[in-house]
This record gives C-alpha cells, structure tokens and sequence, in this order.
C-alpha cells in the first residue's frame, strides 16, 4: 500500500515538474558564494516560496530552510518579529544585513547580488513566472501546506536536493509539514552527464564528474548522484530513496 502511495506521489509530483516547463532544473552558478548560509522562511505548495527555490537551484546556493506551514508555530514568530508580519517567502541574509518579503524582489537580489548578473529576461515576466508557478502546484494541492506533529531535531538536517525533482519533492514537503529545518544544498544540473540517471549510471558504470560542488560533495560523501540525498547529523544516518526518506522522517520525528 505504501508503495502506491508513493508511485501517486512521484506521478503527481512529476506532473507539477513538467508544468513548470523545467524551471528549477539547471543552474549556472553564481559568481559569488555567501560566507554566511542564507536564511529562507517559507513553505512548500506556497507559489510565491518556489520561486525563490528555483533561482536558489539556477544559482547553485544553498540556505538553511526554516519551514512555516499553515498553522505552524515554530518559526512563523520568528518572521512576525523579524519583518513585521507573517508572510512568505522572507529571505534572511546575514551577509549584507538584509531581511526582506516579496519573492520576486528576494529573486532580483540573489542574481544581483550573488549571481552578479543582470536578472534573466525571463524573471523579468512577473505575472508569467507567478502564473507558472501557481499552475506547477495543483497536481499536490495540499502536501506541504498544513503542519503536522513533530520533534524538533537538535542539529540540523541536510538536504541535497533540486526544485524540480519530482523524487526531492516529496521530501520537502513533508520536512514543510513537520518543521523541520533544514539545510538545503542544491544540486541542479550543470553538464549533460547530470542529467544520465543513477539506475543508468549504476547499469553502464558512468561515474559523473560534476563541476558542481555539491554534486561533486555528494559523489565524495556517498559515492553516487542520486537526488534526494539525507544526511541527519543527530542519529548518523544518510540515505537516498525518496521513499525511505518520507519513512524514515515519520519515523523518526513523527508524533
Ligand atoms: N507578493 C508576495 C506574495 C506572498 C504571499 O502571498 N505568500 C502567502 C503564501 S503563498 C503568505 O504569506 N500567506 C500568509 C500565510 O501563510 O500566513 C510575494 O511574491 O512574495
């Protein structure tokens, strides 16, 4: 049974990638890498929230995700006593003493700032980006809106992950309904040999060798590339499996 709640998860989740026409899927890295993790406030299913996910994957940066689902208690205050009000996404960055709303303005800032480009035509297009954003939502209209009971883990996880992956996802969503922070190390894709399959890696013995750095940590780390990847300092697990992932979390710090 679990397993075909799984098989509809990764369906519906890979519709909501195919309705965002690949956005959040490559990245070309930003010139300029954050001494200190940024910081985002947000919740998955919220439109507004994935598209700064995505420009994170097209800019290869990470940040620490502190997940505020409806209802959620644990870091929404935070937001309220940080930026005045309760609103998502609220990108915190140490780095330049900046804390702001409005996802299209946080997605300006992180290509002006770390991308040291001009922002792409196409993020210029705002009602079209929202729209698409919107849309790539409604196959999962409800995973990773409301909160769940959970455990707060005392060291924070890390997730290697893309916005667009239909197995990373999942993931995501439930660390949204749980609370459950998180840091986020993206992994898009940079070469055509990222875009090979770990099954067809494993079958034919391709050893990716991407430029990027947290493909190439995770290579290191666990020796192959397979999106999502789970590292939880608190009990010395990792794993892969998008599947044993979800198990593994309820299981863990479910209430
Ligand atoms: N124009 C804002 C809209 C943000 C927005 O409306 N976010 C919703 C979530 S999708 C929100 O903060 N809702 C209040 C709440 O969840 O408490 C943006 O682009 O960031």
């Amino acid at each position: 049974m679990n397993k075909l709640f799984h098989g509809i998860d990764i369906l519906t989740s890979t519709a909501s990638t195919a309705l965002r026409f690949g956005m959040g899927v490559n990245t070309d890295p930003a010139t300029l890498q954050p001494d200190q993790t940024l910081e985002l406030y947000e919740f998955e299913n919220c439109p507004f929230c994935r598209l700064v996910r995505e420009a994170l994957t097209e800019l290869d940066l990470d940040a620490i995700i502190y997940p505020c689902p409806k209802g959620g208690q644990r870091f929404r205050p935070t937001v309220s006593k940080l930026g005045g009000k309760q609103q998502f996404p609220f990108l915190v960055d140490a780095n330049q003493n900046v804390a702001m709303y409005e996802s299209l303005d946080i997605v300006r800032y992180l290509f002006e700032t770390y991308g040291q480009r001009p922002l792409p035509a196409r993020w210029r297009v705002a009602p079209a980006q929202v729209i698409g954003s919107s849309l790539s939502g409604i196959p999962r209209p409800w995973q990773g809106r409301m909160v769940r009971g959970s455990r707060q883990p005392e060291k924070l996880l890390e997730l290697y992950s893309f916005e667009s992956s239909p197995y990373a996802r999942p993931v995501r969503e439930l660390l949204s309904e749980m609370e459950i922070p998180y840091l986020l190390r993206n992994c898009g894709r940079g070469a055509i040999g990222d875009w090979v399959p770990p099954p067809v890696r494993d079958l034919t013995g391709i050893k990716p060798s991407s430029g990027l750095r947290n493909r190439a940590a995770l290579m290191e780390r666990a020796g192959r590339v397979s999106i999502p990847y789970l590292v939880d300092p608190n009990t010395g697990n990792s794993m892969a499996q998008s599947a044993d992932i979800v198990e593994y979390l309820k299981k863990t710090y479910g209430k």
